[in-house]
């Protein structure tokens, strides 16, 4: 069997560009199934082997608030390709990296193409790529898409993952949330509710986002399982209310932004005022 690997990453992280890098000419285009969402699939031959090569619609979240996101989504999740390459732009880190971890949650195997190095580096920021990967334990290559830099090593680092289960990303959402989904937890996994396609946890998290394809997807599989979960999310969401005066799609965005800031924190960044830029201005 032919290894499959996707591109997903932010709108203008240059997903285009090194999926362009990466198969040349041997592409095609057509659309997802029954949506006008254009798809871009095409073949890289490297020194690593021989890829097909899936260019995913750009997202900023994993949650159903967007065609693109259920597309992206979607496709992982029915096509269960060898990996993830998520594509982020290194002169963007926090906002690019909220995705990553997204990713992660869902128990996916991912890896970073660091890409718009060039970019990073005119501004004088320099990003220490190897402490980026091990913190979150996946591999990080930096590219620059544009001209091609880095895709070979990328396809190597691709090529060498090991295969099978990959350990998932849990963040704390504080208490209250983290000892719901404690229990949503064993109630989607002792119902089997949507567990042929997805990790239990993040099931819970999801119907915490509200993310109606999820909570319709399991209506349908069993109404009542998909109920006693709304009545925790019901239960918790008041909760947080009259405690914290707050939400928990807000609370779940804010501990996301958290574990990634809490990481850039752990001197992942450097910024070198340039001495010729410093003398010109
Ligand atoms: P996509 O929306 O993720 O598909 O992003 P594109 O591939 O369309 O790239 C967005 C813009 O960034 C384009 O103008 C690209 O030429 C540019 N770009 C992509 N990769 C790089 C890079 O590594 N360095 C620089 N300087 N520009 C890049
Ligand atoms: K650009
Ligand atoms: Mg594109």
């Amino acid at each position: 069997m032919e290894q499959a690997i996707v591109l997903a990453g932010n709108p203008n992280s240059g997903k285009t560009t090194l999926f362009n890098a990466l198969t040349g000419a041997r592409q095609h285009v057509g659309n997802y199934p029954g949506v006008t969402v254009e798809k871009k699939q095409g073949t890289c031959l490297s020194e690593a082997g021989r890829f097909e090569v899936i260019d995913l619609p750009g997202t900023y979240s994993l949650t159903a608030y967007s065609l693109e996101e259920v597309v992206a989504r979607d496709y992982i999740v029915n096509e269960n390709p060898q990996m993830v390459v998520n594509i982020v732009d290194a002169s963007n880190l926090e906002r690019n990296l909220y995705l990553t971890v997204q990713f992660m949650e869902m128990g996916l195997p991912v890896c970073i193409a660091l890409n718009m190095m060039d970019v990073a580096k005119k501004r004088g920021v320099k990003i220490d790529t190897e402490k980026l990967s091990q913190l979150l334990n996946i591999p990080v290559v930096p590219t620059v898409a544009r001209t091609g830099k880095g895709k070979q090593e990328l396809m190597k680092v691709i090529a060498s993952q090991p295969s099978g289960p990959v350990k998932p990303l849990d963040i704390s959402y504080g208490p209250d949330i983290d000892q719901a989904l404690d229990g949503m937890e064993q109630i989607i996994e002792s119902g089997g509710f949507l567990t042929h396609r997805y990790r239990a946890r993040w099931v819970g998290l999801k119907f915490f986002e509200n993310d109606q394809q999820i909570i319709e997807l399991g209506q349908k599989q069993d109404e009542k399982i998909a109920s006693k979960l709304a009545a925790v999310v019901e239960q918790t969401t008041k909760h947080l209310r009259s405690t914290l005066d707050t939400h928990p799609e807000g609370v779940i965005a804010d501990q996301r932004y958290g574990y990634v800031n809490s990481l850039l924190r752990q001197g992942i960044i450097q910024i070198h005022q340039d001495e010729n830029r410093l003398r010109l201005s």
